[in-house]
């Protein structure tokens, strides 16, 4: 702003010399933060009702100091990568292909943090048992706004890392897993997740026409072109692609794929038979340098059974989104702390922005979204570190299963609206790149497009439904009640409970009408089916935290606004039937 005035009044009166007296003296105080962590109420409040008091404290002394570390030093360096974004070099001085990746130092400073701090060792060896994914969780949440994407690489990293110990192939265990969990910056890896080609990365099925053919030695050479790979300075990478019998045949569809494991640079520091084509020119996430990449007899090893790599990669998405949850929380997480900080400090129309209700009720609105969607992500870091610590039984897994594509496709939707309404909070300087808020838009909008967009999350929550017959919404509604049994003498919460199991009501009748007299009706209305679900678990998962003891009033409130203005949207088959459907048809391409 400072500097636009200035250019326009040099321009008209280029021999008049600038003063503070036409400039002005006032400036507009920049939001500030503090530690992330100890400003961060709700998410004390939500680890101090969960965790054991022991491991409390431990976490709590971690993500105290690097609540202080992710502003004071992470957020420079976040801030230096998205100002001086990756590049790639392809041909040396002397024309050889050389396809180099340039970084700013930053990034790899990054990179050495995040090992330090072991932000993927963390969960993995798992020195507050089943707690070890909350205390992950926790630190990826304060790490991520601050990262300039880090946290990109890390959740890959962190689904292969699951991946592989899960696979059962103890040679790629020795080999490539102390690398995944390592502390130590010289030894810490992070692996890439190539899932995209040119035909799109939704319908991998139908879309991946990588083939691999098998060495003499058992390894394999892959051979296609992975149009969208996050994070190409990886060190290593899973991807899919289809075995080659000896007549050069391969089988189509899901049943045709194989998830294979491999390195991005053999021990002199080549490329694997691999050439990077371009870097991508994206909307944000400027700070990440994804590729498109050709895969030419790169040497490969298989991970999955042949034919299992959907199911296979499936479990690295199920880390993947769960981090993408947490990355979304994060990101409103930051934007409101900032428009809270600014509203102490920005006066408009003759007192403080936090003087003005209606600016207030909109900050309000905001925090209400960032604590729903962190308590659900929240809950699926619980289940997750319980099933991975033998704590968990067969209902924990069907939730999980339900709650991560619910969780991924509704904080990932909240982030870009929370955002770009955080962003309104600043007035103009929202919009201006030199605060670096614009980029926080920018990079939230990436959240509900990969790993799965709304809709794709939307359909594999109908895939849980289906696959197990059921159970998963048993295990959905069972939680619910229970949490509401819990909530119920709690007088203040009385009717949060009745609205919650209103709307658990309404989506039973909804979802029993249409299993049994319209099921063609479940595709069009899956988005809607999931919203309701994520809404109504939330508002369970809020009136439990209201309910604890040690709960604050705000908690109380936070628990009775969600009930009263948030739940359920799904109502009636005949919004999904086919004269919906054709209207909808009609209404877009009449
Ligand atoms: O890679 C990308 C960018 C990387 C950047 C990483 C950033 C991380 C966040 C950072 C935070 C800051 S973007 C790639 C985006 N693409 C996707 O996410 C894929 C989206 N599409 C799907 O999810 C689809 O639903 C597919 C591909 C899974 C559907 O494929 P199919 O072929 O129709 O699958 P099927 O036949 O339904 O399932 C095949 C098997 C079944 O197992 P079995 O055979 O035992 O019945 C399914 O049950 O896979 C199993 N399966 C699953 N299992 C499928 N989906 C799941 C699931 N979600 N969980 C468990």
């Amino acid at each position: 702003m400072r500097i636009g005035i200035g250019r326009a009044f040099s321009a008209r009166r280029a021999s008049t010399a600038a003063s503070a007296s036409r400039i002005g003296t006032f400036f507009q105080d920049a939001p500030t933060l503090g530690n992330q962590y100890k400003e961060d109420a709700f998410l004390q409040a939500y680890l101090k009702r969960t965790l054991p008091s022991d491991v409390l404290a431990d976490v709590s002394r971690d993500l105290s100091s690097f609540g202080r570390r992710v502003v004071f030093e992470v957020m420079h360096l976040g801030r230096r990568v998205e100002l001086d974004p990756p590049r790639l070099e392809q041909y040396d001085a002397w024309g050889k292909r050389v396809d180099r990746v340039i970084v700013n130092p930053a990034w790899n400073r990054l990179h050495d943090i995040a090992a330090e701090e072991g932000l993927i060792e963390i969960a993995y060896t798992r020195l507050h048992g089943p707690w070890s994914r909350l205390h992950q969780m926790s630190k990826l949440y304060l790490f991520g706004p601050s990262s300039g994407l880090y946290s990109c690489p890390l959740a890959m990293t962190d689904g292969a890392a699951k991946v592989i110990e899960s696979s059962g192939n103890m040679s790629l265990f020795h080999r490539a897993y102390p690398h995944l969990t390592s502390r130590l910056p010289e030894n810490f890896w992070t692996s890439g997740q190539w899932m995209t080609e040119r035909k799109g990365g939704s319908d991998v099925a139908s879309g991946t026409e990588t083939v691999a053919v098998s060495h003499e030695d058992g390894s394999y050479r892959l051979y296609g072109y992975k149009w969208f790979t996050s994070a190409s300075d990886a060190d290593m990478s899973l991807t899919l692609a289809r075995i080659q019998d000896e007549g050069g045949q391969v089988v189509d569809g899901t049943k045709g794929l194989t998830l294979f494991y491999l390195e991005t640079r053999d021990k002199q520091g080549q490329l694997n038979g691999i050439e990077i084509q371009k870097l991508k020119n994206k909307l944000g996430t400027r700070q990440l340098p994804t590729a498109e990449m050709l895969l030419d007899g790169s040497v490969a090893h298989k991970l999955s059974d042949v034919g299992r790599g959907v199911a296979a990669i499936s479990d690295m998405l199920t880390i993947t989104r769960l981090h993408n949850s947490i990355a979304a929380v994060g990101g409103i997480r930051r934007i409101v702390h900032l428009a809270r900080d600014y509203a102490k400090r920005r006066s408009a129309f003759g007192g403080k922005l936090i003087n003005h209700p209606l600016h207030v009720q909109t900050l309000a609105r905001l925090e209400l979204e960032t604590r729903g969607g962190l308590i659900l992500t929240m809950e699926i870091a619980k289940l997750l570190g319980m099933e991975e610590n033998g704590k968990g039984d067969n209902d924990h897994q069907l939730l999980m299963r339900l709650l991560t594509p619910l969780a991924k496709l509704y904080t990932a939707k909240q982030a870009v609206s929370v955002t770009s309404e955080g962003l309104e909070c600043f007035g103009g300087q929202g919009y201006i790149e030199d605060t670096g808020l614009p980029g926080m838009l920018r990079d939230a909008q990436v959240l509900p497009i990969w790993e799965g967009t709304t809709n794709v999350l939307s359909l594999d929550v109908l895939r849980a439904f289906s696959k197990s017959k059921g159970d998963v919404y048993r295990a959905y509604c069972a939680d619910v009640n229970k949490r509401l049994a819990l909530a119920k003498s709690v007088d203040p919460l009385q009717a949060s409970c009745r609205r919650v199991q209103n709307a658990l009501d309404t989506l039973t009748a909804f979802i029993s009408q249409a299993a049994s007299e319209h099921p063609s009706v479940f595709e069009s209305a899956a988005r809607d089916l999931a919203y309701s679900l994520a809404r109504v678990y939330i508002g369970s998962l809020l009136i439990e935290h209201a309910a604890w003891s040690e709960a604050e009033k705000d908690d109380i409130a936070a628990a009775e606004r969600w009930c009263r203005r948030r739940l359920a949207i799904v109502v009636s088959v005949n919004d999904y039937g086919d004269d919906a459907q054709s209207i909808d048809k009609n209404m877009v391409f009449s």
